[in-house]
């Protein structure tokens, strides 16, 4: 198990499409279980693959209260989505940012787990926000590209900020 670094934005490597897993080997899995470790201590409730500069699609989600429900999406396709929600969405990629996100209410998600098993999954409320958010990453989309030019300029002065702070 290996914790890894979070690519942060506006880091260009965030805008990859990733590519489809074709064969799940011990290598895959144990991105999946470095991912589940990175996901857990940071703490988050979901990581793709794309955030810790790894462009293959892979997603690790966990919206459970006691964070003892891994989910693990290898190629994940949404197959139906229906309805809208506002929910206040952060990232991982962008520390201290909170912003409001329209998105489907009801998604149904197609994916295989790490062993390979095909399987499909109803998600609603937050996790259905959650699997659409992740989904974006592997296509190089990061949540506040969703906003207006305005406040994305106000996100990229903030975060151009605090990283003079940090360095
Ligand atoms: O930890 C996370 N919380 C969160 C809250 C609302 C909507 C989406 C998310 S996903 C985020 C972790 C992350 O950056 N995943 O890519
Ligand atoms: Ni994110």
């Amino acid at each position: 198990m290996a914790l890894l670094p979070i690519l942060r934005y506006p880091d260009p490597r965030l805008h990859t499409k990733a590519l489809p897993v074709t064969v799940i080997d011990d290598t895959v899995r144990q991105l999946v279980a470095d991912m589940a470790e990175t996901m857990y201590e940071a703490p988050g409730i979901g990581l793709a693959a794309t955030q810790v500069n790894v462009h293959r699609r892979v997603v690790v989600i966990d919206v459970s209260e006691d964070r003892g429900e891994l989910l693990v999406f290898i190629n994940p396709e949404i197959v139906e989505r229906d309805g809208e929600q506002v929910c206040e969405e952060g990232c991982l990629s962008v520390p201290g940012i909170y912003e409001k996100v329209t998105r489907a209410e009801h998604v149904r998600v197609k994916a295989m787990n790490e062993k390979g098993e095909p399987f499909e999954l109803e998600a609603h409320g937050l996790l259905a926000v959650c699997v659409q958010h992740e989904i974006d990453h592997l296509d190089g989309k990061v949540f506040v590209e969703y906003l207006s030019a305005l406040k994305l300029n106000r996100i990229k002065s903030k975060l151009a900020k605090q990283a003079r702070i940090t360095a």
